[in-house]
């Protein structure tokens, strides 16, 4: 990829597709192609061919998706399918038709069988059943991977995956009923905060395990594997370290700085009760991420996402 590359981040709105934007411009890379969902709707088939056709990138970071935490996976079960189904097969095969140079595939740590041996090896995909309240964004996301791989087994196209552990940051959702965990919790603590609430509501148990990362670390793996990575197995991208959601709930408690106490409504579920990924693959090709979490969830609450007076 040169400084020069026509590069198209495909959800560049998104918090993934914004950090990769945000790394690509840090290091000079100027010709990016961007569209909002509006502009370019990525399940039109129409529309993603007469894009290729008109902009024909040569590099192509698939980071758009339908994407939400526990309750929207499971309530918007058929979307979760249909769009992502059709935006990796657009994007994907315009990308064989209009030859781009390479294209990195974003996936997620719920492609593994909820009750894979942890961590989590790239060989278990496809070795048991799915966790069900997100089985069908998880077939959504093997299929995608099975698609770079079999573009590149079939036409010897360099289309390469990632599986991302889960993820926090900037441009996350904040919607109660469709985020994932961190920024519900961060939302949930700093308004009980100002509002002096007695007690904070945290779905299920609290004794899942999940291992998070904030997304500029997968930004900088992105652009690593970019460069660095031609092969057909995916590759995991994840820190290596869990905690459970009582603790998570315990520490972003005391990053706002609230006071009272947690409550669990365990008629909540708790999805896939670990979820670990090894990192061995990634760590071995030479990279690391940077950003513990407690350092992380720093960094995301000093920006204030809910323009809030903490
Ligand atoms: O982040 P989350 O929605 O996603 O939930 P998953 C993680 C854990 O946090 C679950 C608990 O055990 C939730 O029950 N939790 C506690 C909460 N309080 C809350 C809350 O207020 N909101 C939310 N959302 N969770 C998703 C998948 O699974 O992870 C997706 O459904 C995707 O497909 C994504 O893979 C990364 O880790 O359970």
């Amino acid at each position: 990829m040169e400084k020069q590359s026509k590069i198209f981040v495909a959800g560049h709105r998104g918090m993934v597709g914004s950090s990769i934007v945000r790394k690509l411009k840090a290091e000079g890379y100027t010709n990016l192609v961007l569209r909002s969902s509006s502009e370019l709707d990525l399940r039109d088939q129409a529309q993603v061919r007469n894009f290729f056709s008109a902009e024909k990138p040569e590099y192509v970071f698939l980071a758009a998706a339908k994407v939400g935490g526990i309750l929207a996976n499971n309530i918007y079960r058929a979307d979760f399918l249909y769009e992502n189904l059709m935006i990796e097969s657009n994007v994907i095969h315009q990308s064989y038709v209009h030859k781009v140079k390479k294209l990195l595939f974003l996936g997620s740590s719920c492609i593994y069988p909820k009750l894979a041996p942890q961590p989590l090896e790239e060989k278990s995909l496809l070795s048991g059943y799915l966790e069900e309240t997100n089985e069908p964004y998880a077939i959504a996301k093997i299929a995608g991977i099975k698609l770079c791989e079999n573009y590149r087994r079939q036409y010897g196209c360099d289309f390469i995956s990632a599986m991302p552990t889960n993820l926090y940051g900037p441009n996350d959702n904040y919607d109660l009923q469709t985020s994932h965990v961190i920024p519900a919790l961060l939302r949930k603590f700093i308004e009980a905060k100002e509002n002096n609430s007695k007690s904070v509501v945290v779905w299920g148990t609290g004794a899942p395990l999940r291992e998070f990362m904030h997304v500029d670390d997968l930004a900088e793996a992105c652009f690593f594997l970019m460069h660095h990575y031609s092969e057909n197995e995916f590759v995991n991208v994840g820190t290596g370290k869990e905690i459970s959601i009582k603790d998570l709930a315990v520490l972003i408690g005391k990053l706002v700085g609230y006071n009272g106490t947690v409550e669990f409504d365990t008629t909540k579920p708790d999805g896939t009760p670990r979820k670990l990924m090894n990192v061995n693959r990634i760590l071995g090709l030479g990279w690391k991420p940077v950003i513990s979490l407690e350092a992380g969830l720093k960094r995301v609450i000093e920006e204030k996402p809910l323009k809030t007076s903490i």
